[in-house]
């Protein structure tokens, strides 16, 4: 059949969208489906009834990992994969990440109605908890299937509750029974928002990067003294609070003074007893480092690690360093991501070549086979946030290049 005239359904897509921005959706537009919450168990009921619906077949793996299976006509042949993740940000965004879901939903629906033929399997797929809020490290569920980051290690990680992700997972009923273990895949693609300004300032409507940056990420603990804030002078304290401190602005100093495309950030912080009239005495921050090049990225660390270890000498603040997770970064497979460019060009859309800043499942794909991304503008380059927003237009178009690449590469007959 020839499929090059085929569209997507964009009014079905935006409806799945909407329904899916209602589950956990925030009364100022946004969404919080933190992963492994009730939210989260909500959404996943919804897309298995809706993989179910398409007579795909359904797998869910030890770490949640959602597979819904449509045969080729040789089912022997590795099947091509799509999909990105369901789990949000607290107070996300109603498109990072479900877009890429739902457009995928949305191909395999194409597929469905049109009775399209493929030569390879088309597999969709949900990843379990990608944003690593709740649960850190992000793309942990990929990183376990992709054989990066052990399983057990990833059960045991906590909330800041102290529930442990393995005994979250049981409790939504996604702790499935197929071992959370690479198979082979033809090729991966990943549709997302670009969560970044890049495609909005130069208008063009798709964004293909070229790769993902590392992603670095550090747990930081001090202790301090703590005591009554009015009688104890000031000299001879150990604020925690202090040294942490200074310590973040040292992050946020470390790109310029690393020279680079480098972006280092302290996002979260608790600070104990965090009380206003008690010195504090126990401080935990986080520290995210990012670059194009690894060895740029460890060097900074390094950098700011002794920065650290001097300042909590100097404020009497002993301190606890976790190096607790890191990607590499991801250089995309070149045939793949020049086929989303000539797909975007055949569907009339303007594209765009560009790179990664934000991480995403495809960091892990990539080191199992060839992978590439489809990007749309976010509407002022916002993303992690309730104003998160992209055009439906633009959401259309995603999921019709998304098609094409899929079609190609799974042989469509
Ligand atoms: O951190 C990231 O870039 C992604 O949202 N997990
Ligand atoms: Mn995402
Ligand atoms: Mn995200």
């Amino acid at each position: 059949m020839d499929t090059k005239s085929l569209r997507i359904n964009g009014k079905r897509l935006r409806s799945t969208l909407e329904e899916m921005a209602e589950i956990g959706g925030t009364p100022a537009g946004g969404v919080t489906r933190l992963a492994l919450s009730d939210e989260d168990k909500r959404a996943r009921d919804l897309f298995v009834k809706w993989l179910k619906e398409l007579d795909l077949e359904i797998t869910i793996d030890e770490m949640g990992n959602i597979f819904g299976r449509r045969p080729g006509k040789n089912n022997e042949l590795p099947p091509v994969m799509s999909g990105s993740h369901i789990d949000s940000q607290p107070k996300g965004g109603r498109f990072d990440g479900i877009l890429g879901v739902m457009g995928a939903l949305e191909v395999m629906r194409t597929l469905h109605d049109s009775k399209v033929e493929t030569e390879h399997p088309v597999v969709i797929v949900d990843w379990t908890n990608e944003e690593g809020s709740r649960f850190a490290p992000a793309m942990i569920a990929s990183g376990v299937w992709a054989g990066a980051l052990e399983r057990d290690w990833a059960y045991a990680r906590t909330d800041i509750n102290g529930k442990k992700q393995g005994e979250e997972l049981a409790r939504i009923g996604y702790k499935g029974k197929a071992p959370a273990k690479k198979w082979p895949v033809h090729a991966y693609f990943e549709y997302h928002i670009e969560q970044g300004p890049m495609l909005e300032r130069e208008k063009k409507t798709i964004g293909a990067p070229k790769g993902i940056l590392c992603l670095h990420w550090y747990d930081i603990y001090l202790e301090g003294e703590a005591n009554q804030v009015g009688p104890t002078p000031m000299e001879g304290r150990h604020d925690a609070l202090c040294a942490a401190a200074e310590m973040i602005l040292k992050v946020n100093e470390l790109p310029d003074r690393m020279g680079g495309n480098m972006v280092a950030t302290v996002g979260e912080i608790q600070n104990y007893p965090n009380s206003r009239n008690i010195i504090p005495d126990k401080v935990h921050f986080t520290v995210d480092i990012r670059s194009w090049d690894d060895e740029h990225a460890l060097k900074a660390w390094e950098l700011v690690k002794k920065d650290f270890q001097d300042i909590a000498a100097r404020r009497g603040c002993p301190i606890r360093i976790e190096e607790t997770w890191r990607v590499e970064h991801a250089p995309f497979d070149q045939k793949l991501v020049q086929m989303v460019m000539d797909s975007a060009k055949d569907l009339n859309y303007s594209c765009l070549h560009m790179v990664s800043g934000a991480g995403h499942d495809a960091s892990y794909m990539n080191q199992i086979c060839p992978t590439a991304m489809i990007f749309v503008p976010s509407i002022g380059g916002r993303s992690h946030v309730e104003v998160e927003n992209t055009t439906w237009e633009h959401c259309e178009a995603g999921a019709n290049v998304l098609m094409h690449c899929i079609l190609k590469t799974a042989a469509a007959r």
